[in-house]
């Protein structure tokens, strides 16, 4: 019973999109050309996954994690013209920055894009003595500007909201420590001016089963009719390691940290070899959603496996109706 649920915000035009295959009846499901970016995309890279895809002019740009051969974790800009084929800048992205304190970072992973008013932000965990949000701009994806950094170490996944909320800039983030962390809630803070963060909210904790162990935001959170839909990750501790899956949430519109419902069941677990064999195996890492308001579909891009990236379908009424019907708050 599909409840008339609504994405709110601009239609994407060229929208990566394929039906259902088969039987399957899943209320998400994997694109049929996974992964949709192979690990050697790069001449150099060793993986490309948990990279973030936004609209840009007539297609798709984007800021992609790319790990090199040395095993060092940078991010890098690309385009799309369809969603579906990439060209990524062999230069990981150097950032014009006026602070040299916080220009020197070591390595930078998992961004987001998150387009807000005239400009495109990137968040990434950043390494300035330990894991923290880094923050920059860009117009074009050709010049990059670097921001204060939002928070203290430790701290990943930095994801911000796509407009004011109650006239502040807000962001969902996971505090951290400096290893694999072995807890994780979420926390929304909101910030005046994109350079002081406060206001810090607990939103949401670990639960049962696949998002007992830790969890955190994915993509940007998409505004919807019935709250703003938050896809994010869990994780369960297995005796083999740690094991990533992916869920979604609606938060309240006016008070994100408040939620309305979220996923007890799993909507994407590591299934298929690609996710299931790479350099971490067991992964599902969502870090960018297309959502166009036409038509409801939703297009989610995830690394799998520490290793390559993959895309994933779902259509807004639909994964709304199946969190509401599944929730466990
Ligand atoms: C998290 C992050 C991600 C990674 C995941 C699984 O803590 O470091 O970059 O995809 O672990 O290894």
């Amino acid at each position: 019973m599909a409840s008339g649920c609504r994405i709110v915000g601009s239609p994407v035009a060229n929208m990566p999109w394929e039906e259902r295959l088969g039987e399957a009846d899943d209320v998400m499901w994997r694109y049929s050309g996974n992964p949709v970016i192979p690990r050697n995309l790069l001449p150099f890279s060793n993986s490309i996954f948990n990279s973030a895809v936004v609209p840009f002019n007539d297609g798709f740009a984007g800021v992609f994690r790319c790990d090199n051969k040395n095993r060092q974790a940078w991010i890098h800009s690309g385009t799309s013209p369809d969603g579906f084929h990439f060209e990524i800048d062999p230069e990981p992205i150097r950032f014009n920055c006026p602070e040299p304190e916080i220009a020197e970072y070591v390595e930078a992973y998992d961004p987001r894009v998150c387009w807000i008013e005239d400009r495109y932000y990137v968040t990434w965990c950043n390494f300035y003595h330990g894991p923290t949000i880094g923050m920059g701009y860009t117009h074009d994806f050709k010049t990059f500007h670097q921001m204060e950094n939002a928070f203290l170490p430790y701290n990943r996944n930095g994801v911000m909201f796509p407009r004011k909320i109650n006239g502040k800039y807000a962001m969902l983030s996971r505090p951290s420590d400096t290893g694999h962390t072995p807890f994780g809630d979420i926390f929304y803070s909101e910030s005046p001016d994109l350079c002081y963060w406060g206001r810090h909210r607990f939103t949401m904790g670990t639960s049962m089963g696949w998002q007992s162990k830790k969890i955190g935001p994915g993509p940007v959170p998409i505004e919807t009719t019935e709250g703003w839909l938050l896809f994010y990750h869990g994780v369960l501790n297995s005796c083999n390691g740690y094991v990533y899956s992916m869920g979604a949430a609606l938060l309240d519109l006016e008070k994100p940290w408040k939620v309305i419902c979220r996923t007890k069941p799993y909507l994407l677990s590591p299934q298929t070899l690609y996710e299931c064999v790479g350099d971490v195996p067991n992964v599902v890492f969502p870090c960018a959603a297309l959502a166009d308001t036409d038509s409801g579909r939703i297009a989610i891009y995830y690394g799998c496996a520490d290793t390559v990236t993959g895309l994933a379908f779902c259509k807004v009424d639909e994964v709304v109706d199946y969190i509401t019907n599944h929730s466990e708050v």
